[in-house]
């Protein structure tokens, strides 16, 4: 069922924890403004930087499979380590049915260049390796045709939109939520038509996937270290943004949210509820 509407709806992970019931349904525009708007990082990028697929939970079948199962309108049976036979899938794309998995790619919602491009160029391998198979969000990877994941390459929904426009609503909504998750940015062509795609479906609510845990690396992989200050939101000096006595400043000027650990603005702004975020 994984990429239908529902998918952001319905929290794959335990929705009976406290944690996962108490978690607010919030408005796309909303969540939208959570992200920060970056130029995008253009160079560095090496598909071989984001290992898959894995398989997290050694029971033999590797992300890719575990999509596949996840995912199949009706179930293949499961043979071997994990082979599969029979089953069928819909891809959301292009409303392409199959019953022959092979013509099926699993496609990294937020592309794995994109995800680089985004922020992930500062993480760890670990964490690159943990956004490539992620299965802690249903929506982070989903089952489509190939020739339709072909299509969309790297692009973002400034670039490209799957030919399903029933679908749009759908494919904006879980954008902007993959990229929350993983506290990627978005590039300013990027915000201007997510928000013109969540404003036209009549900006629904959305419950919000938890946050995945990023480590940076210490050094910067891709060399590009003034590549983050470029373009929407304006400079400060060094690759930073500007230095405002208070939090409300920065965000009356479009800055933020920062995170610990991942932003070096943090430690300006008092975290007063400590939660990992300032200026939010
Ligand atoms: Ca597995
Ligand atoms: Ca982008």
């Amino acid at each position: 069922m994984g990429g239908l509407p529902a998918a952001l709806a319905t929290s794959p992970e335990s929705p009976t924890t406290p944690a996962a019931s108490a978690r607010a349904t919030i408005k796309a525009s909303a969540v939208l403004k959570t992200l920060r708007v970056r130029a995008e990082v253009t160079s560095g990028y090496s598909r071989d930087y984001f290992h898959h697929w894995i398989d997290a939970d050694h029971d033999g079948c590797d992300t890719r499979k575990e999509v596949l199962l996840a995912e199949a309108r009706t179930s293949p049976s499961r043979y071997g380590s994990c082979s599969l036979s029979g089953g069928s899938w819909w891809s959301a794309y292009d409303g392409v049915t199959t019953t022959d998995s092979s013509t099926f790619d699993i496609d990294h919602f937020v592309p794995l260049s994109e995800a680089w491009g985004s922020g992930a160029w500062r993480w760890s391998y670990s964490t690159r390796e943990a956004f490539a198979n992620d299965l802690g969000f249903s929506s982070s990877l989903i089952a489509v045709s190939a020739s339709s994941n072909r299509s969309k390459s790297d692009r973002d929904p400034a670039e490209w939109l799957p030919p399903n426009t029933n679908y749009w609503c759908t494919y904006a909504t879980t954008w902007i939520a993959v990229k929350y998750r993983w506290s990627l940015s978005i590039d300013r062509a990027e915000k201007l038509k997510l928000h013109s795609l969540v404003v036209n479906c009549g900006n629904p609510r959305v419950t919000l996937p938890p946050r995945a845990p990023i480590v940076n690396d210490q050094s910067d992989p891709s060399g590009t270290t003034g590549g983050s200050t470029s373009g929407g939101t304006g400079s400060g000096s060094g690759g930073l943004d500007p230095h405002f006595t208070y939090c409300y400043e920065a965000k009356s000027h479009g800055y933020g949210p920062y995170q610990r650990g991942i932003d070096p603005e943090y430690d300006w702004y008092r975290d007063g509820d400590n939660d990992g975020t300032v200026c939010e």
